[in-house]
């Protein structure tokens, strides 16, 4: 039996899944949209908005599922000169920048991009406040495009642009999922796990990543076997599973207060599916979960993700189960997750 081999492994792939982390800075000029985008990011009002204090306070933090936002001050100030900037603000050490604009494009952003460009660091540009570009007999391509057209010709090369209205969500799935092209494996899941899902596109990719996080989870359940589930021969380990639950619902964004008022939907299934994911939070409910799984003679493990738990976890009759009991958990928040969001693009 290598299970005990295995175990070791597994805890340490959960454990790297745990301790990844996205860090992403944004800059560019006050009342942008800096704030207002961190906030669409996460799915929260972390940040706050409309405060035109950029230029003078220090960068501002925030991290939300894994993910760390920064909201730099302005490049080049009196506060913070240009030649100390790199090293004051540690720009080495994030993954990827975000240049917010909106109305006109400003010079000192072009000369922070030209540093980070230097750096080899990934900076997209993003064209916020979408929804106030007009001009009376102009198409709206024909404004984008002189946009993208004047950001190349300041910065000197054709960059990634992409538009994005806060105030009427759109481009926000077109932004996540272009962060998520640009970030390596590791980081590019816990992205995918932390963000919020403003498409369809970006919450089937989320799903796929929550589903080798189950796997993973599941199996170090499997393979740690501390709790003997009564009536049964396997033990699982609850306080893994019970911590996965968490991380599905953060993922899917559900929070208590969400929860509550889908509990009260008047859309039967959904109403059901959110009374589920309510019930199994507790260790109670998980309990409950895993006897109605073991009762079921025909569930077969059909994991994805053997390669990140080994052979011995994945054939064993514990794995097979927590596995089967992580999957139904995820299928219930990404249902919820989805009306939520079909909802949200009134489709
Ligand atoms: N019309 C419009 N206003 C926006 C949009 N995004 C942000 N705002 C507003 O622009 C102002 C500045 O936003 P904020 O996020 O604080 O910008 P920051 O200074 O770059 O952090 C606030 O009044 C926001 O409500 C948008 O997409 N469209
Ligand atoms: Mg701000």
């Amino acid at each position: 039996m290598r299970i005990h081999d295995d175990a070791r492994q597994i805890r340490d792939e959960l454990e790297q899944q745990n301790a990844a982390r996205v860090s992403v800075a944004l800059f560019g000029q006050p009342g942008a949209g800096k704030s207002s985008l961190i906030n669409q990011i996460v799915g929260k009002k972390v940040a706050e908005v409309g405060v035109e204090t950029d230029k003078t306070v220090d960068q501002k933090e925030y991290a939300h599922n894994g993910l760390i936002l920064v909201d730099l001050p302005g490049y080049g100030t009196q506060r913070f000169p240009k030649d100390t900037y790199a090293t004051k603000f540690a720009l080495e050490s994030f993954d990827l920048f975000l240049c917010v604009t909106s109305g006109k494009f400003h010079a000192a952003d072009t000369e922070l991009f030209r540093k980070l460009d230097a750096m080899g660091k990934v900076c997209i540009f993003v064209v916020n406040k979408h929804d106030e570009l007009w001009e009376d007999g102009v198409t709206i391509e024909e404004l984008e495009q002189r946009k993208r057209e004047d950001i190349y010709r300041q910065v000197g090369k054709r960059v990634e642009v992409l538009f994005t209205s806060c105030r009427k969500n759109t481009g926000l799935g077109l932004l996540s999922e272009t962060i998520a092209e640009n970030l390596d494996t590791a980081k590019r899941e816990r992205w995918l796990r932390g963000a919020k899902a403003h498409s369809l596109k970006f919450l089937q990719q989320k799903r796929e990543a929550a589903e080798k996080y189950v796997t993973i989870a599941a199996g170090a359940s499997a393979a740690n076997g501390l709790n003997p589930i009564p009536g049964a021969d396997i033990a699982v380990d609850l306080s893994v599973l019970m911590k996965l639950f968490v991380e599905l619902r953060e993922c899917f964004g559900l929070s208590d207060k969400i929860l509550n008022s889908l509990k009260e939907s008047a859309i039967p299934t959904v109403s059901a599916v959110a009374n589920n994911v309510i019930r199994y939070a507790a260790k109670e409910g998980i309990l409950l979960l895993l006897k109605q799984f073991i009762g079921r003679q025909a569930i077969k493990s059909v994991a994805k993700f053997v390669p990140f738990i080994g052979q011995a976890v994945a054939a064993s009759a514990g794995f097979t189960i927590t596995y089967a009991v992580g999957s139904s958990y995820l299928n219930d928040c990404h249902e919820l997750a989805e009306s939520i969001l079909r909802d949200e693009l009134g489709r």
